[in-house]
């Protein structure tokens, strides 16, 4: 179990992170050692009839979906439910959800905290962002790892989940609450993006939600969220690498020169990676004063994550799966400058090392 939390200070000794370790346990064994009724009522204990509750997210799929989730739970409850984010919300595929699912949310600073009577955190704990700081939550619902330094009425945190839309779909069905189309999908969503479609951490809680939202949620809904990641202008980008390209044994490499998105390298990259007969797809870009470079292969017999440390480990950030590596080199280190760079030069330094 990790703890996390602000740096250890000067008066920091043993006895308190002895504490911490403490808190943190209980806390775990109070959120796992409970039936989704008992929770329900807890958590519902929290809330009265004239209450304006603040519920405060990290906007992301997941924390959306969760905090649709209890807009849900309060719906009759509670006088009034507010969603407030401290973030921008800048991914496509975000703003998608948000608009098809007409999810209502508002920017955290155009909200007075006080003005609420309750405040929910989800998805995240107080300690995570430092706009989460100053405010004294009531109940907290989150599937990170366990943090310390805060206390709330509510707690319920459940590390082993691979989202807390899964825990939130625990709590709507312990209520009898069936969930509307759009809040189905919402949560689905989360799921799939939290979990990235089941290949990183669940659990069979999880799998359990997903299921039971696959019935309800519109699945034309989450295609054509998930399909919105691209940008009209980085369209140019394609054709840049489509026209670039230089394909020799098996491998495409392309670079696309100066990017102001290095997400974009990843679609070129994830796109050819489709292409028959090509077994490793190499892509770069400039992004401010670094070298961003793209690893796809197939990943059988090859490892792109050794390959990228192997290249770029010495001057930059590199590492990744077998399938699917990254490195980062600030431009400086390679000794060009960014305008030097080309298609030609990245194939050199990586068949160099081939
Ligand atoms: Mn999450």
């Amino acid at each position: 179990m990790t703890i996390q939390g602000r740096a250890a200070g000067p008066c920091e000794d043993i006895g308190l992170k002895q504490l911490r370790c403490v808190i943190a346990k209980q806390r775990l064994r109070e959120s796992l050692n409970k039936s989704a009724k008992e929770r329900l009522r807890l958590f519902l204990e929290v809330f009265d009839k004239d209450d304006d509750v603040l519920v405060v997210i990290n906007a992301d799929p997941d924390a959306l979906a969760a905090a649709q989730a209890v807009k849900r739970l309060l719906r009759y409850r509670v006088k009034n439910v507010v969603i407030g984010y401290p973030n921008e919300v800048r991914r496509l595929s975000n703003l998608a959800m948000v608009d098809l699912l007409k999810i209502q949310a508002e920017r955290l600073q155009n909200l007075k905290v006080g003005d609420f009577s309750k405040k929910i955190i989800v998805d995240s704990q107080p300690t995570h962002l430092p706009s989460f700081e100053n405010i004294q939550f009531d109940a907290v619902i989150d599937h990170h790892p366990v943090t310390t330094e805060w206390t709330a009425r509510y707690i319920d945190i459940r590390p082993d989940y691979g989202a807390t839309a899964s825990m939130l779909v625990e709590y709507l069905r312990a209520a009898d609450l069936k969930p509307s189309v759009a809040l189905a999908t919402a949560l689905f969503y989360a799921i799939k993006v939290d979990t990235n479609n089941f290949e990183k951490r669940a659990t069979l809680s999880d799998v359990i939600s997903f299921r039971y939202l696959f019935k309800i949620a519109n699945q034309n809904l989450v295609r054509k969220i998930e399909l919105s990641e691209m940008r009209l202008s980085e369209l140019n980008y394609f054709r840049i690498a489509l026209t670039d390209m230089k394909v020799s044994k098996n491998r495409a490499y392309v670079h696309v020169g100066r990017v102001r998105n290095p997400d974009i390298l990843v679609m070129i990259a994830d796109f050819l990676k489709q292409v028959d007969k090509i077994a490793w797809v190499i892509v770069s870009g400039i992004h401010g004063e670094r070298l961003v470079v793209i690893f796809r292969c197939d990943g059988y017999k090859k490892n792109a994550g050794k390959m990228a440390a192997k290249i770029f480990g010495n001057d930059g950030s590199a590492g990744g799966h077998r399938q699917a590596a990254r490195a980062e080199v600030p431009c400086k280190n390679l000794g060009l400058e960014s305008q030097e760079f080309t298609t030609r030069t990245l194939k050199k330094m990586i068949t160099k090392h081939m």
